[in-house]
């Protein structure tokens, strides 16, 4: 098996992954050429790979059935002055039987077979095509489809016709791709004097490099004559020993779709999914499903609950009054407050059409800066896969707040401190008076009696611990809008990564799969 042989395959597997990778966002056209490239080669490989086909192309009147006819050593082809003559391709195959599926898979009906000799040529299978500038469109479009299937070709060339536009810009400048399994025969050379065919030959050559084709040899024949036939059949025997033909064809066919496909792709970088487009996306999502609103409830809820647990009793009920913050919002919410049969949902207000219009702009923001540079077909595709989920988007986020635990259910164990100091010290007096302890001598301090000392002093401490628990629960409770924030960002980040960024990451991973697999599928 030939280095060219062992490449094809993984070539092929490659082009394959390309194609499933760019399904539906490459161009169409050039997807549909990709695939009928991978339905060939698997189609050839499997039809007796162990043959070579060879087809006689050319414009009508070049000689292409009498050169059949003289390569053959028949006379199966009609030859005729009446133009065009060949209506359909035929086939002869030399060996001990047809390739019958081959020819069944190259659509030729007319089919014979030429018993090969000890020297003679086998296992090739040698095609007479109609005429490719043909008035008859059944010819050009036979000649068409057989020359995208056959492993090479032979451009039959006159003196006349030999630089025709029909041949050049219709055929051989495209098919340069495949300039080493192709052939250029200048046939009825007997009509010219050899300097007029020497100055024919190096033109066609000079025309052919200039068209990309360098590797295209060209040859001299008469047909009539049958000069240079014995030479044309020794390079037939060639290619048919060299069994590369097949290969070459087929991996100029697979670099050809490769490259078409690659230029589809593009050639910038890859878009990065960075932290700032991803953190972007969280923040304005998180923004517009209520988080903000929720870290605010979360501060009041904390400054509540501490000043109704710390407070001097009297101010506490009037605290107890105003509804708690956060079960105003549904959240926060004990288990048995929950309704079994309802789903955990809160009662954030519905995000605003200003909010709406945020978490949209940032939507278009990730995808923007995610697609930059992509070709149209996956700028699209990174589009829809951030806005896929958007009707869901709204639902899930709300649904990921009421179940994150803002941790504000549990007070603190100073707030009972505070609790305890505070009623001890509003009913030690009467409680010790209502025990009946003996009054204290009068005794001044400063020239004031101690009991007045002791009243001022308790009213100032009690002023002095609700001024401190006030302080304490505020930083209390900015810390707890904190550490909410925090949970809520990764409940929200959660939600998003999975509703946005990643379907956006694995659209951009499908890209540089694409990218990746075509530029295998490019390296002949
Ligand atoms: N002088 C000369 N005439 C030739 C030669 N080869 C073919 N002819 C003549 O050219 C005419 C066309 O030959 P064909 O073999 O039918 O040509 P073709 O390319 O098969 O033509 P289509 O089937 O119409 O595409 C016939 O009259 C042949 O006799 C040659 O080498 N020298
Ligand atoms: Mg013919």
């Amino acid at each position: 098996m030939s280095a060219a042989e062992d490449r094809l395959a993984p070539r092929v597997r490659a082009l394959g992954e390309a194609v499933a990778a760019a399904e539906g966002r490459a161009d169409a056209a050039v997807l549909e050429k990709a695939r009928a490239v991978l339905d060939r080669a698997g189609a050839r490989v499997a039809f007796s790979g162990s043959y070579t086909v060879v087809a006689l192309a050319g414009a009508t009147g070049s000689g292409k059935s009498s050169l059949f006819n003289a390569l053959t050593r028949t006379d199966l082809a009609r030859v005729a002055v009446r133009r065009p003559t060949t209506s359909k391709a035929m086939a002869v195959s030399w060996g001990s039987e047809l390739p019958h599926e081959l020819l069944d898979w190259l659509d030729v009906t007319g089919r014979h077979l030429v018993p090969s000799g000890p020297h003679e040529l086998s296992d090739l299978v040698l095609l007479d095509l109609p005429d490719h500038d043909s008035t008859e469109v059944s010819h050009r479009l036979a000649v068409d489809r057989l020359v995208d299937l056959v492993d090479a070709l032979i451009w039959v060339v006159d003196p006349e016709k030999y630089a025709d536009a029909a041949l050049h810009d219709g055929y051989l400048k495209r098919l340069a791709p495949y300039a080493e399994v192709m052939m250029v025969v200048l046939n009825q050379s007997d009509r010219l004097a050899p300097e007029e065919l020497d100055r024919c030959l190096s033109d066609l050559r000079r025309l052919l490099d200039s068209e990309g084709l360098r590797a295209t040899p060209i040859m001299a024949t008469s047909a009539l004559r049958e000069t240079g036939v014995k030479e044309l059949r020794e390079a037939l025997a060639r290619t048919v020993a060299a069994k590369q033909a097949m290969v070459r064809r087929l991996s100029a066919d697979v670099g050809v779709a490769a490259r078409t496909l690659g230029d589809d792709l593009g050639g910038g970088a890859v878009p990065v999914l960075d932290t700032k487009l991803r953190e972007r996306a969280i923040r304005g999502l998180g923004e517009a499903a209520g988080v903000p609103v929720v870290v605010d409830g979360v501060r009041r809820a904390w400054r509540r609950r501490g000043s109704v647990a710390t407070g001097w009793p009297f101010v506490t009920w009037f605290a107890r009054l105003r509804p708690d913050p956060l079960k105003k919002l549904r959240l926060d919410l004990k288990p048995g407050e929950h309704s079994p049969t309802e789903v955990n949902r809160t009662s954030l207000p519905k995000a605003t059409s200003v909010q709406r219009a945020r978490a949209e702009q940032g939507l278009r923001e990730l995808a923007d800066g995610a697609s930059d540079g992509l070709p149209r077909g996956w700028a699209d595709a990174v589009r829809l896969a951030a806005h896929g989920r958007e009707s869901l988007l709204f639902d899930r986020l709300d649904a990921a707040i009421a179940g994150t635990d803002l941790s504000v259910r549990r007070g603190t164990w100073w707030w009972a401190l505070f609790g305890v100091v505070g009623v001890v010290w509003l009913f030690s007096g009467p409680v010790l008076a209502w025990l009946g302890f003996p009054p204290l001598p009068q005794v001044l301090w400063y020239h004031v009696p101690v009991p007045t000392w002791l009243l001022v002093g308790g009213v100032l401490g009690g002023v002095l611990l609700g001024v401190l628990g006030r302080a304490l629960v505020e930083i209390g409770a900015n810390g707890h809008a904190r550490v909410a924030r925090k949970s809520l960002d990764a409940a929200v980040g959660a939600v998003v990564a999975e509703a946005v960024l990643d379907p956006v990451q694995a659209e951009l991973d499908r890209y540089a799969r694409a990218r990746d697999a075509v530029r295998k599928a490019a390296a002949a």
